[in-house]
């Protein structure tokens, strides 16, 4: 890897966590399929030479257990998800080139000969540990058959990770109070014979490789606690009958978690065999110089920073440049459960009347990559309907509807300067994106160029200046058909369908996956055909009605299990008894602003020193969102501001006005159209 800005000369491989081949899709396996893909398209448009890789990951005890539940053998539940996976993941735009699994005879292969190096390097060696056991099943009980308590943080936790507390790894002996969970009784142990990995002779390694890493901040702080920490060596064998087996040891089984990510390699080396090594070279990229990005959840943070790179590294192989990791999906406020169903399906997803590339603009921009987001049906509608239909579409449709009619395409002028100055303010905002990993950012100049040219042909009025000044409204109008193009361009990562749509629209010939960024600036054909609407608006039956299943299923569930329902309406504050006058309420201004900056406070936890610019001027405000927020993400974020609330002072910061929020998880208030900066809310 080179840490040059991308596009480099060294091509890119770009990888998505691979999903168990276990159960069915849902929107959090959606939000880093989604993004990895956006990412990839990104990188395409800015020229850099890409391949998009993945599979299903068919071993392990996630496999093993569920195939048990069901009372078949692994290989048919694991081929089956596999083969649903594999159709699916493509109707949401998802364009692997290669997506593989780890039961193909290039990933054993590619497996074993990486474990042989291991043992050639001398960085595996033997020792006896004792292993959880069920007496009654008569079986080891490695990883997912048993569960207990996390020796780290005490939360429940499953035999090899703690899922739900602090996200470490756990070694087999590690976990307290083990119980089976085939059984459900007190686990035992036995002594068994097991393969490690000498992961502690990585730990300089791994210490420079965290500071050469890039990618999102949970990726690069995250690991330097265990790397910093004592490492300890990683036992890279199982006692079941389910996964590639070790060389040479007939009864035992290599941990899923070194033949999975090898799969990145092999599903790379696939596609080479595919194209031919002049398109695509994988061992240019693996063995020496290409740009490896990962794009995962950030529950396998560590697997990806610390196990990976050091057997990477222990084998010869080339580095991950960088490690990009998304947060989990919330539902409807509540965490997600596939025990409880409280899960949204990839499959109720393509049934819904939302359009694919509608809910892959919702999971892009919906928020920073890193933070946990919140899905519901009620606010992906809010976005398709504001954002999508209320401001993207609307902007191009009128502006190509316009041009066709009175010019029946471009009109033949030059774009303004200022046009293209926008345009490339924007190009330049996708490329500092692509190059900051920033997921958000490949979708979100979308909506800005958008408000800007929305905002343009408001002002300037070009239905009224067709007779008056003809050569005006021809300007106008050039200006807002180049914009358009440029939508096209920049939408291809975040909304593939939409943007070929769109560039079929405006007469163009060719495929907008295959135009670089600068056809943003490229004149539009001459002639093009009246326009059809981009996009659909979600009515509020529909949302209703989907909100309504999600809601009943869930609450099915729960009266099912016995389980608590929604929080009680007794922990709500009452509504006030004391009624105001409406002029007590006109007294506050309420304006619509925009956070221009988020920097913690020295020595305060909890908070930040924000500056929002509410049109008429830029405030600083002091605000309790350090924890609850992802700090980064926040500039570009709108929000609604006390303006005459009394300047106070907080840890000696002055702050002039407040930011609305609701719950203890400081939920901001916003607005979801194109109000302007300043506007009062009331
Ligand atoms: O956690 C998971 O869902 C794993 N199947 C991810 C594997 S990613 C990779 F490294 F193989
Ligand atoms: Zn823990």
């Amino acid at each position: 890897m080179s840490h040059e800005e991308f596009p480099t000369e060294p091509p890119a491989v770009v990888t998505c966590g691979l999903p168990y081949a276990n159960g069915d899709l849902h929107v959090g396996h959606l939000r880093s399929l989604v993004g990895g893909d956006a990412y990839a398209r990104a990188l395409e448009k800015l020229g850099q030479t890409t391949a998009f890789v993945c599979g299903s990951d068919m071993h392990g005890t996630p496999i093993a257990v569920n195939a048990a539940q069901e009372g078949i053998d692994p290989e048919e539940l694991a081929l089956r998800y596999h083969e649903q996976h594999a159709a699916q993941i493509p109707q949401f735009n998802v364009d692997f080139d290669f997506y593989g699994h780890t039961r193909q005879p290039t990933n054993v292969e590619q497996t074993v000969a990486f474990v042989e190096a291991l043992e050639e390097g001398g960085y595996v060696y033997e020792k006896e540990i004792l292993v959880a056991w069920d007496p009654e099943a008569d079986q080891a009980l490695p990883d997912r058959y048993v569960e207990g308590t996390c020796p780290y943080c005490g939360e429940h936790a499953r035999g090899d990770e703690c899922d739900e507390g602090c996200g470490r790894h756990l070694e087999p002996g590690e976990i307290e109070d083990p119980r089976s969970t085939i059984t459900g009784n007190p686990a035992e142990y036995r002594e068994r014979e097991h393969k490690f990995f000498r992961l502690q002779e990585f730990q300089e390694y791994l210490q420079g490789f965290i500071d050469r890493l890039e990618g999102t901040e949970n990726a690069r702080t995250r690991p330097r606690e265990w790397i910093e920490g004592e490492l300890q060596d990683w036992c890279i064998t199982r006692d079941i009958d389910w996964g590639i087996e070790y060389p040479g040891r007939e009864d035992l089984v290599l941990y899923v978690w070194v033949d999975a990510p090898t799969e990145y390699v092999s599903a790379s080396r696939q596609y080479t065999e595919e194209v031919g090594p002049d398109v695509y070279d994988w061992e240019r990229v693996w063995k020496e110089d290409g740009e490896i990005v990962h794009v995962i959840g950030q529950d396998i943070i560590q697997h990806h920073t610390v196990f990976w790179p050091a057997l990477l590294h222990g084998v010869g192989y080339n580095e991950p440049r960088a490690v990009v990791a998304c947060g989990f999906v919330n539902i409807a406020g509540e965490a997600f459960s596939k025990s409880r169903n409280r899960a949204v399906w990839a499959e109720e997803l393509l049934e819904s009347p939302v359009h694919v590339d509608s809910y892959r603009y919702f999971t892009v921009t919906g928020s920073g990559f890193e933070s946990d987001v919140d899905f519901s049906w009620g606010g992906l509608a809010e976005r398709v309907n504001g954002e999508l239909v209320g401001a993207i579409g609307n902007f191009i449709y009128r502006s190509l509807l316009f041009a066709h009619r009175e010019y029946g395409g471009t009109p033949d002028v030059e774009p303004s300067g200022e046009t293209v100055a926008e345009i490339e303010e924007a190009m330049e905002r996708f490329r500092g994106a692509v190059n900051d990993y920033e997921i958000r950012g490949l979708g979100s100049p979308l909506l800005e160029l958008a408000r800007y040219g929305n905002e343009y042909i408001q002002r300037a009025e070009p239905w009224n200046l067709t007779d008056e000044d003809p050569e005006r409204a021809a300007q106008v109008i050039r200006d807002c058909v180049q914009l358009s193009k440029a939508l096209a361009v920049l939408m291809e990562p975040t909304m593939p369908a939409k943007a070929a749509e769109l560039w079929d629209q405006l007469g163009e010939q060719g495929s907008v996956h295959d135009a670089p960024l600068s056809a943003a600036l490229e004149a539009p054909p001459a002639a093009f055909d009246a326009p059809e609407e981009l996009f659909d608006r979600l009515e509020d039956d529909e949302v209703a009605e989907l909100e309504t299943a999600l809601e009943e299923r869930v609450e099915q569930r729960e009266d099912e299990d016995g389980s608590e329902g929604e929080e009680p309406a007794a922990d709500l504050e009452p509504v006030l008894d004391e009624r105001v006058p409406f002029d007590t309420f006109q007294s506050m201004d309420l304006r619509v602003g925009r956070i221009t900056s988020a920097e913690p406070i020295e020595g305060a936890d909890e908070l930040l020193r924000l500056e929002v610019d509410i049109g008429v001027e830029t405030r600083q405000v002091v605000a309790g969102l350090r924890q609850l927020h992802d700090v980064d993400a926040l500039p570009g974020t709108r929000v609604v501001l006390v303006a005459n609330l009394e300047k106070s002072e907080i840890f000696g910061v002055e702050s002039n006005g407040m930011v609305l929020a609701a719950g203890e998880q400081a939920d901001l208030l916003t607005t979801y159209d194109d109000a302007p900066l300043g506007t009062r809310v009331r």
